[in-house]
């Protein structure tokens, strides 16, 4: 994975909005599992993250590997736009690291999971039109293994508005109130953990469009899939994983690596 820069500036909170959650909205989090705000970061900073994570994509495909290529591109072709996800952008990238850090923001998350957080993980999920597959219903809680399951947090900020047609996310309203349910991966693709086909009927799951600039909140235990994209326009969102610093990763399904886990609060 390519680990250089992009290209300084600042970040910016859209003007004039309030970004520190209301009670409304808080009350609305602990009973559907996720929340989503409209508007968070202003176009500069969206227009910034997808240059970076432009020229990072061409680093990237550059030097993949042919085992890289299997779980990175939609199908295996190093050409064009079929880079599926990067991974890790808030630790590689100084902009992307920014907005992991921008102070409403950080606010927000710690009014959802609680005062001093790191993120301990992080995706930019490129979706690319016509060829970005479906993410299976899964719960970030059976990935991640926390000892409390209500330490962890995903940020989703969406980097072109996020609709039905090109692949928002779903969630299952609730969900985050039952327990972790065990998943499957398909034989050929052991990182797509996801609920069984037999059981995803538990929870109806409800469209959450985003716009860019945007963010989806969801609780760990938060059934949530996204479909696949069948616009002419890209879908492209990071998804940064929060941990409270007193919570642990006790039993990941997936092995995250410590080395790359930036304290933020
Ligand atoms: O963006 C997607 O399609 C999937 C995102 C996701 O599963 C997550 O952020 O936890």
């Amino acid at each position: 994975m390519a680990t250089s820069d992009g290209p300084p500036g600042g970040t910016g909170v859209a003007k004039g909005t309030q970004t520190m959650l209301s009670d409304p909205q808080l009350d609305q989090f602990r009973q559907l599992g996720h929340l989503t705000i409209p508007e968070v970061f202003d176009r500069r900073t969206v227009a910034g993250a997808l240059a970076d994570i432009d020229s990072w994509s061409r680093e990237f495909l550059e030097q993949i590997s042919e085992e890289q290529q299997r779980w990175y591109l939609e199908q295996a072709d190093t050409t064009g736009t079929v880079l599926r996800k990067l991974d890790e952008p808030v630790f590689h990238r100084t902009l992307l690291r920014q907005m992991a850090q921008s102070e409403q923001l950080v606010g927000s998350v710690e009014q959802l999971i609680g005062p001093g957080v790191s993120v301990f993980f992080s995706q930019v999920f490129c979706k690319p039109p016509g060829l970005g597959g479906p993410k299976p219903v899964h719960q970030d809680n059976f990935y991640f293994g926390p000892d409390d399951l209500d330490a962890t947090l995903t940020v989703w900020i969406a980097l072109d508005d996020a609709t039905r047609e090109n692949g928002c996310l779903f969630y299952g309203n609730g969900s985050h109130r039952g327990p972790v349910y065990e998943h499957m991966a398909p034989p050929d693709e052991p990182y797509n953990l996801q609920i069984p086909s037999d059981q995803v009927d538990h929870y109806p799951m409800t469209p959450a469009p985003v716009p860019a600039g945007g963010i989806s909140f969801h609780h760990g235990n938060t059934w949530h899939q996204s479909s696949s994209n069948t616009s002419s326009r890209p879908r492209r969102a990071i998804a940064m994983h929060y941990l409270r610093n007193n919570a642990s990763l006790i039993k990941p399904a997936l092995p995250y690596d410590p080395s790359v886990v930036v304290k933020i609060s």
